[in-house]
């Protein structure tokens, strides 16, 4: 898969895309990933890609034509271009399995106040990772790119992505414990030590309902 993103902060990217999971599955060819500037599009002196907003009003609004030159420059046929807002349909697990099957995604980050709504032609879709206002759309971008990209198969490990998908199913991941057995005084579930497999399951399987019930009633009552 490759991820452009469309964006005035390039900068930003690196430390992200370049660390960790993200970075192991460049290394296996799995992901590819590259900004475009939209300011690289701009023919005036200043490089100018924001405006005041006809009407008036606070803050600046990004420009639809400095976008859509940079979009156009990465756009191939079959790639799907997002833009990232808070006015976008919430971004969630099963986007990102949709996502995951994209060959090319272009992530468009806006900035400032806003963009000029005539932007919404060069998009196929508007996400947005909650409701809260950021300062840019990058953070939304790097999210929505490590989300997806951990379900392209061979970026992890296949029992990790299976587990991810007890998501999908509506219900939190199991209560897990690691070394050591006891820590201050707190003791590790005596059954997991039992060796039987079928019993961990089901006493795994109850433990993820009450955490769920628990922790995120919202998840049962959508399911
Ligand atoms: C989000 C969000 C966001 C909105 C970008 C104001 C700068 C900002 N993008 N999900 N202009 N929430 N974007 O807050 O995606």
């Amino acid at each position: 898969m490759k991820i452009d993103f469309v964006t005035l902060f390039p900068a930003m990217f690196p430390s992200v895309m370049d660390a960790s999971m993200m970075a192991r599955a460049k290394d296996k060819g799995l992901l590819d990933w590259g900004c475009v500037n939209p300011r690289d599009f701009t023919e005036d002196k200043h490089h100018k890609v924001d405006d005041r907003p006809f009407g008036g009003g606070p803050g600046m609004l990004m420009m639809v034509e400095p976008l859509d030159k940079a979009i156009k420059s990465v756009r191939k046929k079959g790639s799907k271009v997002i833009f990232l807002s808070p006015q976008g349909k919430t971004f969630d697990d099963k986007a990102a399995m949709r996502l995951s099957r994209e060959k090319h995604l272009i992530l468009v980050c806006g900035h400032y106040e806003g963009v000029d709504e005539r932007t919404a032609d060069l998009f196929d879709e508007e996400l947005s990772v909650g409701d809260f206002v950021l300062t840019g759309g990058e953070l939304p971008a790097m999210l929505v790119a490590d989300a997806v990209a951990r379900l392209v198969p061979g970026v992890i490990k296949k029992e990790d992505a299976t587990a991810s998908e007890s998501f999908a199913t509506g219900l939190l991941d199991f209560p897990q414990y690691t070394r050591p057995r006891v820590w201050r005084g707190r003791e590790v579930p005596e059954i997991l030590f039992s060796g039987d497999h079928a019993k961990i399951a089901a006493w795994r399987k109850t433990a993820a309902a009450k955490a769920t019930k628990r922790k995120r009633p919202d998840l049962i009552e959508r399911a």
